[in-house]
């Protein structure tokens, strides 16, 4: 069906995004086996570490007086303060009024109470089912931690992830604390010297394929911080040479490199403490060429590096850039980097990831997204019309099963 003008244009592109089932390709979420790993509900909405950092701003409490409360204590503070005390109009706190409201609940009602009475009836499974219906999910990736113990246990236990739910091999141990690693490792029995002599190199390597054959994920990934360099004489450096990036060529699978932490700038916010840094992109340079038969999903997560990442994208193809992540998921920043993405990339790249801790999140952090991405799409589809070129609704669709999870599963699934 052809689109005639910039009205049709603009309903189709928006019923095109609000529709199109995503796969999410960053979560902190887990499937129901997880038990009580898998964070949901109004109180844990309430005490997201966002909104942790945002409460402190606003208060004389002591940080160790906050901690010592139990979670729907420190929930009833959030509330009052960031909710009832001040308009909730920061990104984190609008988006529990947007679960609230995409739930059936009435937000205007402001009942902490009757929030609480909706959530204490619900079913782990029916309540997945349901936020994934409502913010219109196919499939999430989790983040699973070799190196948490609650984890591995689970995963000894023979652990089989719901449909709906992937993983992806999280390596921030192994990489950044060698020698908390070599400890845990030490523990699985797998034999490692401080240096990365032979044996120590087999042994990293056994313990990756034993995950992948454990997990099955879809591909490893690491945060770096923001003064990540490569190469270097970092132990890091031969993890990645001898071990990582060969196992990952071996197995056709990316690494995804989520670069410019500063973690524990503030260790009283705990999880809340981290900060970002700009890096230097040509770290990732050096990657992607020296390693051109390698797969690197890569989000950066400071604002001024997201030019330097874009352009970077265009000259390796074996880069696929990834999400708003973090301190960039934000409206105005989406927006930006969303229009930045595709006037340099085309649709070559994942706009998104929901990057969500709590399971109501995917429900704001794609409905903001999603309308977002719609405004940036329509925007270059009309300069299109009004240059003469004409779309059908088909391919309308196309593009944007492309960008919510198509980019995703092609550059997984590809051989370079
Ligand atoms: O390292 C990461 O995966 C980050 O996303 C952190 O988990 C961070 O705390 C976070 O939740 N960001 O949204
Ligand atoms: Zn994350």
């Amino acid at each position: 069906m052809p689109v005639n003008n910039s009205y049709e244009l603009k309903r189709f592109v928006d019923s095109a995004v609000r529709e199109v089932r995503v796969t999410d390709i960053h979560t902190h979420l887990y499937s129901a086996q997880f038990d009580d790993m898998l964070l949901w509900g109004i109180d844990d909405l309430l005490t997201y570490h966002y909104l942790v950092a945002e409460f402190f701003r606003y208060t004389s409490m002591p940080y160790e007086d906050f901690w010592a409360l139990a979670k729907q204590e420190q929930a009833d503070l959030i509330w009052q303060t960031l909710f009832i005390q001040a308009s909730p109009v920061s990104e984190a706190t609008r988006g529990v009024i947007t679960v609230l409201k995409g739930l059936g609940l009435d937000p205007g009602a402001r009942d902490l109470e009757a929030y609480r009475t909706y959530f204490s009836g619900l079913r782990t499974e029916d309540y997945i089912k349901t936020v994934f219906e409502v913010a219109r999910i196919k499939d999430v990736v989790m983040t699973n931690d070799p190196f948490d113990d609650e984890e591995c246990l689970k995963w000894q236990r023979g652990i089989q992830a719901d449909m709906g739910f992937h993983s992806a091999l999280r390596l921030d141990v192994l990489l950044n604390d060698w020698q908390l690693a070599r400890i845990k490792l030490g523990k699985k029995g797998y034999l490692t010297s401080e240096i990365l002599d032979e044996q120590t190199i087999a042994e990293v390597k056994r313990f990756l394929l034993y995950w992948v054959d454990k997990m099955n994920p879809i591909y490893m990934a690491v945060s770096l911080a923001s003064d990540f360099a490569y190469p270097d004489d970092s132990i890091r450096t031969y993890l990645l040479e001898e071990c990582i990036l060969p196992v990952c060529r071996q197995l056709n699978m990316p690494l995804a490199l989520m670069i410019g932490t500063k973690r524990s700038v503030n260790p009283d916010l705990r999880l809340a403490g981290d900060s970002l840094g700009k890096s230097d992109i040509s770290a990732l340079e050096n990657l992607c060429s020296s390693y051109p038969n390698n797969k690197f999903m890569v989000t950066m997560l400071a604002r001024e590096d997201q030019h330097e990442l874009c352009v970077t994208a265009r000259k390796f193809k074996n880069l696929m850039v990834f999400g708003s992540w973090w301190f960039l998921n934000n409206p105005s920043l989406i927006e930006e980097i969303t229009r930045m993405r595709m006037e340099l990339l085309g649709l070559s790249f994942i706009p998104q990831h929901s990057d969500a801790r709590v399971l109501d999140q995917l429900i704001y952090k794609w409905g903001h997204s999603r309308q977002i991405i719609a405004s940036v799409l329509y925007d270059k589809y009309k300069d299109l019309l009004d240059a003469g070129w004409r779309f059908t609704e088909e391919e309308i669709i196309r593009d944007v099963k492309y960008l919510f999870g198509g980019s995703f599963w092609e550059f997984t699934r590809k051989a370079l």
